[in-house]
């Protein structure tokens, strides 16, 4: 059972079940097209534009409908990015940005992606949503050449925050994902979020925070490498991502993507989730100023949130979900707690609140002031 796809890649058919055929590169690549066609006739369709991270397309939080076909387009681009003053990366990503986009829908809900491999590029992809059931997330349904788009199409069965990443097969997985292709899709209960005690919660805004690590290779004089194209970084990144050490750890896909002119603003008193993931490696974010008032650390939204946290931690290949109600205005740093991936490697976000400063929670009863050290017996000397 050999498909067009298989044939495209050179599939020699030596089939492990009925159901795969390997192709040449040894990626596993399924035949269903003799599957009983599911009946969604019924069903309504509402289509989303996607939106560039940190900010997501306008959902509902309770659905208002039964469930529904939801569509999404997704392009699939190969390019240079800046993403340090001194660093560049061949970039992969997932319609231009790094991460790539938050999708939303519902519990229940059908998820029907358009995926598009420009033809300018230069590689082969496919998507790998852990949200979805079967066929390796969606990876062995998807994989497409230069010049080739597929549709997809999921039953969101699990409510949640997920991750969704490339997964081309081999060591083509690793290396696609660190050069920037994951994103993130939020499954929501179809009746919305609720706190540890089932009483229903609501965001007034949601931030999309997506940590990549990145390993950029470095010449002989110490400076970062920049390369010709995606296919000739290969080699040398693998030797730098094969040690384990990142040469950046960055939210939204450059140092200083979520700071200065780019910090993320909010008002005092409103709910803000941040949803954050990470595809490859482990993170811990803390919101240096404030707390997760509501953490599902695990981004699975039927599981009870906790209450309070300090820092919470976000496995690699998982995706988490911070509520947090900002009760003071000025500069928040929402950073990976891992001090020096933050401030050193690039892990850090502001958010910028604006309103009135609250006395009760927290005073500077005397300004930093010049004491007399002699007069009151303060100093260093036992
Ligand atoms: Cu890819």
């Amino acid at each position: 059972m050999l498909t067009r796809r298989a044939a495209l890649m050179g599939a020699a058919g030596i089939a492990a079940s009925p159901l795969i055929v390997k192709a040449a590169s040894g990626e596993e690549i399924m035949d269903t097209s003799m599957a009983p066609p599911a009946d969604l006739s019924t069903l309504q369709r509402i289509k989303h534009k996607l939106v560039k991270p940190p900010f997501v397309h306008e959902h509902e939080q309770v659905a208002s409908t039964g469930p529904r076909i939801v569509e999404f387009e997704m392009r699939i681009v190969e390019k240079e990015v800046q993403i340090a003053d001194d660093a560049y990366l061949q970039a992969m990503t997932f319609n231009g940005s790094i991460p790539g986009p938050l999708m939303v829908v519902h519990e229940g809900d059908y998820v029907e992606l358009t995926l598009y491999n420009s033809p300018e590029n230069m590689m082969q992809h496919n998507i790998d949503f852990h949200s979805a059931t079967g066929a390796l997330g969606g990876g062995s349904l998807t994989l497409i050449n230069p010049g080739e788009k597929t549709v997809l199409r999921f039953k969101a069965t699990r409510a949640g925050v997920f991750v969704y990443h490339c997964a081309p097969g081999g060591p083509m997985i690793p290396w696609h994902v660190v050069s920037g292709m994951s994103g993130c899709i939020m499954v929501l209960p179809r009746e919305g979020l609720t706190d540890q005690k089932g009483k229903p919660v609501k965001y007034d805004r949601v931030f999309y925070i997506g940590e990549n690590d990145f390993y950029v290779p470095k010449d002989e004089n110490g400076e970062y490498k920049r390369f010709e194209d995606v296919g000739d970084s290969y080699a040398d990144t693998l030797d730098v991502m094969n040690g384990l050490i990142p040469s950046h750890v960055v939210f939204n896909g450059k140092v200083g993507a979520l700071t200065g002119d780019n910090a993320l603003k909010a008002n005092q008193g409103e709910h803000v989730l941040f949803v954050h993931s990470q595809a490859n490696r482990d993170s811990r974010p803390h919101l240096i100023g404030g707390h997760g008032d509501l953490v599902w650390e695990h981004g699975k939204f039927h599981n009870p949130p906790v209450r309070d946290m300090e820092t919470w931690f976000i496995r690699g290949g998982s995706a988490g979900a911070a509520l947090y109600e900002f009760l003071q205005p000025g500069v928040y740093a929402y950073v990976n707690h891992n001090l020096i991936e933050a401030v050193n490697l690039g892990a850090t976000a502001h958010v910028l609140v604006e309103g009135k400063w609250n006395n009760d929670l927290m005073e500077q009863v005397q300004a930093p002031t010049a004491y007399n050290a002699a007069h009151e017996g303060k100093t260093a000397l036992p």
